[in-house]
């Protein structure tokens, strides 16, 4: 066990795009990981038992400390392995910034070409979880009549990144490989395993096909499999390693231990409760107690996310 209390465990699935992008950061960075496998679809009574009800994948677990959304996974990955920076080139904050548009403009482009045009992707069950995630209904007609006007976004965002590569880089910021880079080119993973409509909009772009066989190129660092189970006897074992910080700015006077609620605010809005152990302009860390893995903290950002004291 001692050796696995800094190991990190993946919680993600194959065919997940916001796992992917994390993925090529592993590979990027050279990291030896663990996926553990997550059903695609709820229930998801291991995940929920360490998050306290977030159900979005992936989430990142190292020991007791359990970090919900890419954002937060990056910025911890850079804090615990800053070399190589997935910083490049000038993008330190920018970098986060071009995070909003590839994972909602960029994503539910992606997302609306893919349900569009291709058939038999979804069944009954993915459709019903799908729902009950956004909130609304999965129109598969609606999307159809949708397709047209995503693909003509999804084709506008496809030649920014065309441009940006025009001087023939092999990535987004330069000759090395970065946020911009991860931020960007799940979606057309995304696009490419399931999609072939989307994907010939794709190759008309040639300075993004042959930037994507570079990211290709870098893989996902070592990848090793663990249970589910096991990650949870991991979680009981060790303890968090975050330490109680006060947040001077902190916009609605939060402190540590308050008892505060955590939501997205987009889909996927499960608040989830816990006792706040530090904040910061980007993360806030909450601490909770769950009688299959004892005490852990949990870990979001705060752009994307709303944190509200509990009445
Ligand atoms: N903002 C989140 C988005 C994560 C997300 O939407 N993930 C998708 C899978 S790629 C998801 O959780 N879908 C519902 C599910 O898997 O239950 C992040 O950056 O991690």
């Amino acid at each position: 066990m001692t050796d696995m209390q800094n190991a990190i465990l993946f919680h993600q699935y194959d065919i997940s795009p916001f796992s992917e992008k994390v993925r090529v950061a592993f590979g990027i960075k050279g990291l030896t990981w663990h996926a553990v496998d997550q059903p695609v679809i709820m229930p998801k009574p291991e995940l929920t038992a360490l998050t306290g009800g977030y159900r979005k994948i992936p989430v990142m677990q190292i020991g007791a400390d359990v970090y919900c959304d890419t954002q937060i996974i990056l910025r911890e990955l850079e804090k615990r392995y800053p070399t190589p920076s997935l910083f490049v080139g000038g993008d330190r904050g920018l970098g986060w910034g071009m995070g909003l548009w590839t994972d909602r403009v960029l994503f539910q482009a992606a997302v609306a070409v893919i349900f569009g045009t291709t058939d038999g992707f979804a069944d009954e069950a993915f459709m019903k979880d799908r729902e009950k995630l956004m909130g609304r209904p999965f129109n598969a007609d609606e999307m159809k009549a949708g397709a047209p006007m995503l693909m003509e976004q999804l084709r506008a965002q496809l030649d920014w990144l065309n441009e940006q590569l025009g001087d023939k880089r092999a990535f987004l910021m330069g000759d090395k490989a970065g946020i911009a880079d991860v931020n960007a080119y799940y979606n057309l993973a995304f696009i490419r395993w399931i999609a072939p409509v989307g994907s010939a909009v794709i190759d008309t772009f040639s300075n993004v096909t042959a930037w994507e066989k570079n990211i290709q190129d870098i893989g996902h660092g070592d990848r090793k499999e663990l249970g589910r189970e096991e990650a949870l006897d991991i979680a009981k074992a060790t303890t968090s390693t975050e330490a109680q910080v006060a947040d001077p700015g902190e916009p609605n006077g939060l402190k540590p231990g308050d008892q505060v609620h955590v939501m997205a605010d987009d889909y996927g809005r499960d608040p989830i409760a816990g006792e706040l152990v530090s904040s910061s302009p980007q993360h806030v860390a909450i601490k909770r107690n769950d009688p299959r893995v004892g005490d852990v903290v949990v870990h979001f950002p705060r752009a994307g996310f709303f944190v509200m004291k509990t009445a």
